[in-house]
């Protein structure tokens, strides 16, 4: 029996919180609740826990704004160098939960809650998310922050304030439909309006030259304007006084209203500059790894980091003047992907066109600041904007970049002197920022990620692998010209959310075995869990934990689904964006092939099968076809299989929908099993088989992205590590058609072609992008790892049969995960690229 949450095994020190408590001059909880409601809400008392929640969460932000005030008086006296992350995406998920433990206050609140008749989680479970991001690229940025504020390092996030988030997914009859995520109706308690702070951002217009006395100056004058304004959202480290920001700018319209154009009775044209403006900062783009060339998505980028570079200038001008030259001791920008790669053309306009900084003097300033975070190889992805959109949109900027390009290849040529004329002119052409679009030679593109190489300090990728394809081959002429640029930071997530406050059980069992819980501000003492890993009352009691948990897990798929699944089932999850490439496809035919057995099974045979219950959960984005099916191939296939009365309560499938931050806080702790298995080479990093690793769930997964380094640290023997290596990919893909599949996967494909799980027609384009080389050509080699994935999972049940084994690995996971907290990660970037040093405010 697991005891309830024990707090107090959380908690830094019991002592420690009842002085912070007792000395605090903030009003007590209970009171402060109940005044929150009556003055903000017009209400007595708190009648549902939702408004429980608001009265908790506004209560509990005045302590944030305290702490986030004291945090800032002390930077702006100590004036270190910041490190600002500037990022399109932000996936924060809840705060309620977060900042309580992060400030140390859920004693208090809890308490309080009680006495008004509440219980935390239930209230916690109010929350809307804030999904400003799809995926690993924006969540990695949320969890980045939690250890910057964690580690004291002077910093800030910049983004976007979006007034839809990520689209809420919904299952219509089995297939995905999309929904707005309109997540900002009820007010949002974790963001700070600062009136006032607003800047203007330009767009479209032209650009002229000037003479300013004896100098010629460039004038941009836009065609249109936007104000953007600052919205603060304070970030609290944990076990330490500092809180920090992210900094959301929402765009809004320069004059409130065309009150002309009304009076003259045309209210449509009143309205449209608003509309106009307000829709740089409406909805965030919902799509992963497949970007659409959109034109409002570059208006986005500008709009964002155009603001956040005068935020920060304005800053550094208060302090110190125009000496532009100390800007790189006392500023760096991170650019999370190509997303801000605007930054290198906006800060040269800034330096050289506002202040009057001359070219050299601006460059040699641009390039110490910026420094970039590549965090895909899919070559689609990559951005490149046409140079009409750019020159249209941006048109100061078409010139600059223009002017970085001459200087860079000039530079280049002279670089390459000792080639071959003829050898030199084709590298300097590949290298070149602007050039054909390989498929439309009438059009010219600029490559962000090369402005983004060449303006940068330092260029990293996001797990040893993908760096060394990164340099090796994506920008690998990059990589022989500056060597030294070019580095790896292994990704992170933060072991507060992602193992502290989402599984306290575990947490507690952990804190109680270790004697202390340091190990949440320093994840190397997990290590010293291997002692017990073998250890059979120990591995009693966390199993008792990995069991509630699946209980609750349990009974979220029974609200969800309405069905009731066997919680001594082993829970084998993925969950993730729905990606050809992540292969979730290939889940769901070992699926098909382990009902196939289980109905040939005669009873006697079933008794001792491993019984499983599958998940699968991710959005697909709204125009990815092929993703869209595959959700509807596991919906299908569940519809079947858990329907039958043979082998239900031996194997189910489920569709967990709207997969999101909160959903994956209560999934991950009940993994048993969790699959990262897409196509070697293809994922980058992957940051959630970190997340199931610190939950002590094992994995099962191809030697890809950092399910390596996960396996070094946990030991390769206890992981399920199966199919072709990145290395073999090229030559697998030139030889699939002559590749002669399995028989059982001839068979399950002729089972979804006639019909099997119905739909057939629909499953056709599935069917055939794995099978006709004419049609789809299996570019990700579901065919040649089928065989060896199913000799995985039969490796799985055998593992999982003797349950001491299991938890054996189970704890050698969680106890090598301490590799994979953000905090690490962000001490290497604090430390070999930002060059930012901590600084901690008084308590
Ligand atoms: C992800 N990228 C990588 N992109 O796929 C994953 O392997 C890695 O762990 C993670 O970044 C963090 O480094 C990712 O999430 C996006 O969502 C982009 C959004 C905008 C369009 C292009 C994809």
């Amino acid at each position: 029996v697991i005891p309830a949450r024990s707090r107090g095994a959380l908690r830094v020190s019991a002592v420690a919180e009842a002085e912070r408590t007792a000395t605090s001059s903030s009003p007590a909880p209970t009171g402060d609740i109940t005044n929150k409601l009556k003055y903000l809400f017009g209400k007595e008392a708190a009648e549902t826990p939702k408004d429980a929640y608001h009265g908790t969460a506004w209560s509990v932000r005045e302590r944030l704004i305290d702490s986030f005030d004291k945090t800032h008086e002390h930077w702006k006296k100590e004036d270190p160098k910041f490190i600002y992350y500037l990022s399109a995406e932000f996936l924060m998920g809840r705060s309620l939960t977060n900042t309580v433990y992060n400030l140390g206050l859920e004693g208090e609140y809890a308490d309080a809650l009680r006495q008004l008749g509440y219980d935390m989680e239930k209230v916690a479970d109010a929350e809307r998310d804030a999904a400003l991001g799809n995926g690993g690229l924006g969540r990695l940025a949320a969890c980045f922050l939690d250890s910057i504020a964690t580690l004291d390092l002077p910093g800030w996030g910049y983004g976007i304030r979006y007034k839809y988030g990520m689209f809420k997914q919904v299952l219509k009859n089995g297939y995905q439909a999309e929904q707005p995520d309109i997540w900002l109706t009820s007010g949002n308690p974790w963001e700070i309006r600062r009136d006032g702070l607003r800047f203007e951002v330009g767009f479209g217009g032209r650009v002229e030259r000037k003479k300013d006395g004896n100098k010629e100056v460039t004038v941009w004058t836009p065609s249109e304007k936007v104000w953007a304004q600052a919205y603060d959202n304070p970030i609290p480290g944990f076990s330490t006084p500092t809180t920090s920001n992210l900094r959301l700018w929402d765009a809004q319209p320069i004059s409130e209203f065309d009150l002309g154009a009304f009076n003259a009775g045309d209210y449509d044209r009143a309205m449209l500059d608003r509309e106009r403006a307000e829709a740089i900062s409406a909805v965030l783009y919902p799509n992963d790894s497949t970007p659409e060339g959109k034109e409002l998505r570059l208006k986005q980028q500008y709009f964002f980091v155009c603001a956040s570079l005068q935020d920060v200038l304005s800053r550094f001008k208060a302090t110190h003047g125009t000496k532009f030259e100390l800007l790189p001791d006392k500023a760096c920008f991170q650019l999370n992907d190509t997303h801000p790669t605007i930054a290198v053309a906006e800060l040269m306009r800034l330096l050289v066109d506002v202040e009057g900084l001359d070219w050299d003097a601006a460059w040699t300033i641009t390039t110490k600041c910026l420094n970039y975070t590549n965090h895909t190889v899919m070559p689609e992805a990559l951005e490149k904007w046409p140079v009409k959109v750019m020159a249209k949109m941006l048109p100061r900027h078409m010139e600059i970049i223009e002017v970085i390009n001459e200087g860079w290849t000039k530079w280049l040529g002279g670089h390459l002197k000792e080639l071959k004329a003829e050898e030199r002119a084709k590298r300097i052409s590949a290298m070149s920022i602007i050039h054909e679009n390989p498929w439309n030679k009438e059009e010219m593109l600029v490559n962000m990620a090369y402005l983004a190489v060449v303006g940068s300090s330092a260029v990293n990728g996001v797990a040893a692998i993908h760096s060394n394809i990164v340099k090796d081959e994506i920008l690998n002429d990059f990589y022989q010209i500056f060597p030294s640029k070019f580095q790896n930071k292994t990704n992170g997530v933060t072991p507060r959310r992602w193992l502290a406050w989402c599984n306290p059980e575990l947490a507690s069992l952990i804190t109680e075995t270790l004697g202390s819980n340091e190990w949440i501000n320093d994840t190397e003492k997990l290590s010293a869990l291997r002692a017990h890993a073998s250890d059979p009352t120990f591995q009693k009691k966390w199993a008792a934990v990995k069991h509630a948990k699946k209980e609750k897990l349990a009974a979220l798929i029974k609200k969800i689904h309405g069905d009731s699944v066997n919680t001594n089932a082993l829970f084998d999850i993925q969950i993730k964006r729905i990606h050809e490439y992540k292969r979730q496809y290939l889940n769901v035919l070992s699926i098909i092939w382990r009902y196939k057995q289980l109905k040939k099974m005669t009873p006697e045979q079933r008794k001792k099968a491993v019984p499983r219950v599958c998940l699968i959960g991710g959005k697909a984005a709204s125009a990815y076809d092929m993703a869209k099916r595959i959700i509807r191939l596991v919906t299908a296939v569940g519809d079947v299989i858990n329907k039958d009365p043979e082998t239900k309560d031996l194997l189910s499938l489920y569709f967990l929908p709207d997969y999101n931050v909160t959903l994956a806080e209560t999934i991950i702790p009940a993994a048993e099993l969790s699959q990262h298995i897409s196509t070697a080479g293809t994922e980058a990093s992957g940051t959630s088989n970190m997340k199931f690793q610190m939950n002590g769930c094992l994995i099962i997964g191809t030697w890809d992205g950092a399910n390596i380094e996960i396996a070094e640290e946990t030991g390769v023997d206890n992981v399920f590590v199966f199919g072709v290596r990145a290395d073999e990919i090229n030559q697998l893909r030139k030889e699939r058609k002559n590749f002669k599949t399995d028989p059982r996967w001839d068979e399950i494909m002729k089972d979804i072609e006639g019909g099997m799980f119905g739909d057939k027609d629909y499953f056709k384009p599935l069917v055939d992008s794995v099978n006709n080389m004419k049609v789809g050509n299996d570019w990700f080699l579901v065919a040649n790892d089928f065989a060896a994935y199913l000799d995985a999972q039969e490796e799985v049940d055998k593992v999982y049969k003797d349950q001491s084994e299991w938890l054996r690995r189970s704890i050698m996971y969680t106890a090598g995960s301490g590799k994979f907290s953000s905090d690490r990660t962000i001490r290497e970037y604090a430390e070999d690229i930002w060059h930012v040093k901590p600084s901690r405010p008084a308590a």
